[in-house]
């Protein structure tokens, strides 16, 4: 496969075999640039639908140069999930969620560690290391574990959620906490990897991204059709950058004939990008102290900016920012309509759809997918502070029918004789 990194700036041209992660002549972000026209009419919805449903289905469009060195934990091939009553909530036609959740560490970033951490081993690094509100750590830490790699994580103390804290330690990685927030963290562990030859694997590294993109894939593979408007929630971006990028490459094949508009939510207290978007502004302005319920996206400086608001624009998308309160109900309601657990940064998406199409910016008659990406244990102790809490009585009949007894009333009149 023809491969080069290019800058989406100056349009430098690099070969894949550098290990670099910004343009050498400008600084700017790199994309890989896959030379599609060999694979027309060799791949097919079809062939890909004769293989196994995960990120490796899409083989040829994965720049991974020695298929022995793959590190998969069998990632992707996530359910999606048609929600009726949560449409209804929402206010549109019809709504479906892309649980990514699903994932072997619970989270999208599996899809982009499995083409990452086999991009380390190809290029011969003994250890790889990234900055991370989370999700990155858990799933590095992971896949890093399956090569055989050091695993050295830089986070922000006391702001990551349990369950992702959990992970990183229990699969063996060294975590570094900071005074400090993701986006110290980030030029801390960048000028960290480049000092000491540290394979860097946060979405600035542009092979990550590939992996990340086979999402966009899985949405046209599993619907049978395109949808309206795909929603997410932006952090780093370098989600939504991987989404634009696995769509436009499907319009180049012509396994789409036309894009959905993309939909980029982040939350009120983290939201340079849907602030420069909605201005019309070409002027970036990152947020100096970022806060969010949504430890996931509290992220002031989001380093693949370009590359979202280059998605949002060319998609003719929409964005928007919610808040906390509004973060919080569209999880509940995704949790207790649905029965899909999912942490807060994912509910943004859904949240988001709603505000849109309250204000009038998005047809009601719409097909929308909302990509929730991370799973609700990754965070249960902001699920429990946010639910009603359970009930404590002594173990006695009657006491527990007593706490019980609205609901015990209710069932009753459901199931019993009704002589
Ligand atoms: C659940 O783990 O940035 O816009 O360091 O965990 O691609 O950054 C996590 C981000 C959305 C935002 N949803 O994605 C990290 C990290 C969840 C996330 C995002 C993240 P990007």
């Amino acid at each position: 496969m023809k491969v080069e990194l290019k800058c989406i700036s100056c349009g430098a041209v690099f070969p894949p075999s550098m290990v670099i992660y910004t343009c050498l002549k400008c600084g700017s972000l790199l994309d890989v640039v896959l030379k599609l026209d060999e694979l027309q009419g060799i791949v097919s919805w079809n062939v890909f639908r004769a293989r196994r449903f995960n990120v490796w289905r899409y083989r040829e469009l994965l720049p991974v140069f020695d298929d022995s060195k793959i590190v998969s934990l069998d990632e992707g091939g996530t359910p999606l999930v048609k929600c009726d009553r949560l449409a209804k909530w929402a206010g549109v036609r019809s709504l479906y969620i892309k649980f990514e959740g699903a994932n072997p560490t619970g989270s999208f970033k599996d899809r982009g560690m499995t083409v990452g951490v086999t991009k380390a081993l190809e290029y011969g690094a003994r250890a790889v290391a990234c900055a991370s509100t989370g999700n990155t750590a858990a799933s590095m830490a992971a896949y890093a574990a399956r090569a055989g790699l050091k695993a050295i994580i830089i986070l922000p103390w006391g702001k990551v959620a349990l369950g992702k804290l959990a992970q990183a330690v229990m699969h063996g990685a060294e975590v570094v906490g900071i005074e400090g927030n993701f986006d110290q963290a980030l030029a801390i562990v960048r000028s960290l990897s480049e000092k000491h030859g540290i394979y860097l694997l946060n979405s600035v590294n542009p092979w990550r991204l590939e992996g990340q993109k086979t999402v966009a894939y899985e949405i046209i593979d599993q619907l049978g059709e395109i949808p309206d408007f795909i929603a997410l929630p932006m952090g780093n971006c370098g989600n939504i950058s991987a989404l634009w990028k696995g769509l436009r490459e499907l319009l180049e094949l012509s396994l789409i004939d036309h894009t959905p508009r993309l939909i980029g939510v982040q939350a009120t207290g983290a939201s340079p990008v849907v602030d420069m978007f909605k201005s019309g502004s070409n002027i970036f302005k990152p947020v100096e102290n970022p806060e969010t319920v949504a430890t996931a996206i509290r992220i002031g400086n989001p380093v693949n900016w370009p590359k979202a608001i280059r998605a949002l624009r060319e998609s003719n998308g929409l964005a928007e920012k919610v808040t906390d309160e509004e973060i919080i109900e569209a999880q509940q309601m995704i949790a207790c309509l649905e029965g899909l657990g999912v942490e807060p940064a994912s509910a943004a998406s859904v949240a988001g759809l709603k505000k849109l199409v309250e204000e009038g910016a998005l047809d009601a008659d719409s097909v929308v997918v909302c990509i929730c990406t991370g799973h609700l244990l990754k965070d249960p102790e902001q699920a429990v502070r946010v639910s009603r809490q359970p009930l404590k009585v002594k173990a006695e009949l009657d006491e527990v029918e007593r706490a019980l007894s609205y609901i015990v009333s209710t069932a009753q009149a459901a199931l019993l004789p009704s002589s």
